[in-house]
């Protein structure tokens, strides 16, 4: 309960931040950045993101935190633009913003607001927004890419996946996990899982791309079998945004 409190407190002290972490095609050039919220308690340090965010999930907060989330990385992306860098930001939402009521109309104002174009916007989902009420996640969902935001598939292969999921989000990005694309090197039914994944997004006519790429060899192989785009460590971790200018400055 404490910590709920310190989180509440936290998002009007603005003590929550946001950190990104690049998406590069394999030319090099970077497709996206992936929004990562950030929290360093005063006296616990730093909390991991799962933590709070399952706190954030079971209180009633999570709805504050995503807006929250949602100003701050507009914010930025306006701010992007204003220095002439046009890259597009991914905000991971919960199955919960999903259901919100009015959740697509916010979402439209909010980029209104900022003088942010739809595009520049991606929003990465769990396939979990269909568990509670199909109907509703999927008017939602409709309702945001009609707005023109994009809609990322993110943590693909984990949990229950099913190709009924896929054929029902209208996602335009698929986010391979990288539990499959950690051994991919390795692990031969990793390499096959990762190799049918790609070829069945592509067949549906998704970008795909791959999680948590650590080393060359696995930047190799996901080239090799036609992935569209690598976030992970051996590109950049994800950092701060005044580190994400000057990173994304020096790539020209
Ligand atoms: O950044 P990484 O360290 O630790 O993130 C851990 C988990 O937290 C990931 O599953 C990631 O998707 C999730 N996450 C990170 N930032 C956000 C956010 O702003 N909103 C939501 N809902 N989840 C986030
Ligand atoms: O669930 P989601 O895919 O949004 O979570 C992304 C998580 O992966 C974040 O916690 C982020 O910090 C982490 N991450 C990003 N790149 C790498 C990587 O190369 N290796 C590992 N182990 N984790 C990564
Ligand atoms: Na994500
Ligand atoms: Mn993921």
């Amino acid at each position: 309960l404490g910590l709920l409190a310190d989180l509440r407190r936290a998002l009007d002290a603005h003590e929550v931040q946001l950190h990104y972490q690049p998406k590069v095609r394999f030319d090099g050039k970077v497709a996206g950045l992936e929004a990562l919220v950030r929290w360093v308690h005063p006296e616990r340090g730093k909390v991991p993101p799962d933590e709070f965010i399952a706190i954030a999930e079971s209180s009633g907060l999570m709805q504050h935190l995503t807006e929250y989330v949602l100003e701050t990385a507009l914010g930025q992306v306006a701010k992007w633009r204003a220095q002439g860098l046009f890259v597009p930001v991914a905000v991971n939402v919960s199955p919960r913003d999903v259901h919100t009521p009015g959740f697509a109309g916010s979402v439209a104002a909010r980029l209104a607001r900022h003088g942010v174009p739809a595009g520049a916007l991606q929003l990465e989902i769990t396939e979990h927004v269909l568990l509670e009420d199909p109907q509703r996640a999927a008017d939602t969902l409709a309702g945001l890419t009609g707005h023109g935001v994009k809609m990322s598939l993110d943590d693909f292969g984990t949990g229950y996946s099913s190709l009924v999921h896929l054929r029902r989000l209208p996602v335009s990005e698929l986010k391979i996990d990288r539990s499959f694309v950690a051994r991919l090197a390795v692990d031969t039914e990793d390499a096959e899982i990762v190799r049918c994944t790609v070829d069945l997004a592509h067949s549906l006519g998704l970008l795909v791309v791959a999680e948590g790429v650590e080393d060359d060899e696995t930047w190799e192989r996901l080239r090799d079998l036609g992935c569209d785009a690598v976030q992970g460590w051996l590109v950049a971790a994800a950092m701060p945004p005044d580190e994400m200018t000057a990173w994304l400055l020096a790539r020209g």
